[in-house]
């Protein structure tokens, strides 16, 4: 696997290099050309010499937008297996995350995984590091999907390139004969991969390949817990077949219970990485509120340092008028504590925005303040438990709809909607101005995420959506009795299932 991935490189850096020349062939490929918009390194199919229309094809897995463990894992597997297998001598076989490089460190138990395999991060491939749409428009590109098979509005145009699909979701689109699909409803999309290598004749499979399949069946299915409803008598055929194969593999309890904590560790992550591993926002007319789930003590996400430049900084780049906090962190006996932090640089908007936290009825928080470094945050304990931010959302935006219409979301308060409003969106240095650089939808700036919920398109059908938010639910909710880690996540893993076909985030009706 780690020498087939070095080939990627290489195969990549050669991809690059035509697709650069086709546009100015005296040119050498900088370095840099990573930070070059897409446009720049489109083709047309007229530009193409003859040689180059021989050249070599590539062949790209690609997994799904959210690149949880299963999609990466997926992804590399298949890549390599079609590497060693296949009779397409000159094509390159190339697995691409389909994230920018930059998002990847928010994947934890990703970035976990790869390094307990001794996978260097630079030797794989992300989204914005190819550009598949010039590939495409020059004959080259054979798309395998992996843990998807709708690919989003904006990649439309792939669909052509699209020979092979590989998923575990309910089929959504049918598609012709001259392109085999695999979709079976099992546990991991990792266990329809184990079984295709497993299948061919010739044994391909390394231990390091099997340990990356092991670990992502293990983890997708709850550690193959029956109660946690997601496993299959086929995940649990392949996870067998693969310790069998690999006996010194580590056993199903102990790579579980290291990737749930992977999953939820935070602490190697930068403020602005925190802010965005689970974040949700929610947009009014004057307004757009992000709501970041954060998983640490409210006191220790207070004292990082620069906290509060962090912040102006986080809400100024994208266009956030306000930022919610919503910390969890766990007590004695596992119980989720909940805290939460409002901040904004306008003050009037931060003081309306926690007074309508502080009041809301339905469901209470029940707020304690708390001391806070800066007057542009708030803080709070939050007595209410159970008020997840699924719970929290609705009141947001109830907020954001009487902020509107310039008022405050409180009824004794004087609103002077129409001065505030002016000053908000004069003010160039707040959220109302926004970073070119990022150059998003400004009534939609969470859109180009490729995080959480926020990362899919409206009109695409949504894949489930794995990444778990502890704030969004807790087991109190269902008023389950004392759960153990284990038991706490699977619920989680569960509530994620259930919410992503139910609980859409707002902004997007
Ligand atoms: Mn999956």
């Amino acid at each position: 696997m780690e020498s087939f991935l070095g080939g990627c490189g290489a195969a990549l850096q050669v991809t690059k290099n035509i697709l650069f020349c086709l546009r100015n062939p005296r040119c050498p490929p900088p370095l840099k050309m990573r930070l070059l918009p897409p446009s720049v390194l489109l083709a047309t199919p007229a530009s193409l010499g003859e040689h180059l229309r021989t050249n070599q094809k590539v062949h790209v897995v690609l997994g799904n937008e959210a690149c949880d463990l299963d999609s990466m894992v997926s992804a590399l597997a298949l890549a390599c297996f079609f590497a060693k297998t296949s009779r397409e001598a000159k094509a390159a076989f190339i697995p691409v995350l389909n994230i920018p490089r930059l998002d990847f460190p928010l994947r934890t138990e990703s970035t976990f995984l790869l390094k307990e395999q001794q996978i260097p991060e630079s030797s794989l491939v992300f989204r914005d590091e190819i550009d598949l749409h010039a590939l495409h428009q020059a004959g080259l590109l054979s798309l395998t999907l992996v843990d998807h098979h709708v690919l989003p509005s904006r990649d439309r145009a792939l669909e052509e390139a699209v020979t092979e699909v590989i998923d575990h979701r309910p089929l959504e689109l049918q598609r012709g004969p001259s392109c085999p699909v695999t979709a079976e409803l099992v546990g991991s999309c990792a266990t329809l991969v184990t079984e295709r290598i497993l299948q061919h004749p010739t044994q391909v499979l390394d231990r390091q390949t099997a340990a990356l399949l092991h670990g992502t069946i293990v983890l997708d299915c709850v550690n193959m817990a029956p109660e946690a409803g997601k496993v299959t008598p086929k995940d649990t055929h392949y996870v067998s077949l693969l310790e069998s194969k690999f006996p010194d593999l580590p056993s199903r309890s102990t790579i579980f219970e290291a990737l749930q904590k992977a999953k939820f560790d935070v602490s190697g992550l930068t403020t602005d990485q925190m802010l965005r591993k689970d974040l949700k926002t929610l947009s009014g007319k004057e307004a757009t509120i992000a709501i970041s789930a954060i998983y640490v003590s409210l006191q220790a996400f207070l004292s990082r340092p620069g906290l509060e430049q962090e912040l102006h900084t986080f809400c100024r780049r994208r266009g956030f008028a306000a930022l919610l906090a919503m910390t969890i962190s766990f007590k004695e006996r596992n119980m989720p504590f909940r805290q939460l932090a409002v901040y904004s640089p306008h003050a009037e908007l931060q003081a309306a925005v926690s007074q309508a936290l502080e009041r809301s009825s339905d469901p209470s928080l029940d707020l304690s303040p708390r001391e806070s470094p800066s007057p542009a945050i708030r803080a709070y304990d939050q007595g209410n438990a159970v008020a997840s931010r699924k719970k929290v959302l609705p009141v947001v935006q109830a907020f954001l709809s009487v902020w509107d219409r310039g008022g405050l979301a409180s009824t004794d308060m004087q609103p002077e909607a129409t001065d505030r409003d002016r000053k908000m969106r004069a003010d160039p240095s707040g959220a109302a101005g926004r970073d070119p650089e990022l150059g998003r939808d400004p009534k939609d700036p969470a859109k180009s995420h490729h995080l959480g919920d926020d990362l899919v398109d409206d009109d695409a059908p949504l894949p489930p959506t794995p990444m778990n938010s502890l704030v969004d639910e807790c087991p109190l909710d269902r008023g389950l009795p004392k759960l153990s880690a284990e038991a706490v996540f699977e619920r989680f893993n569960r509530i994620a299932v259930v919410r992503s076909s139910t609980d859409e985030s707002p902004e997007k009706k």
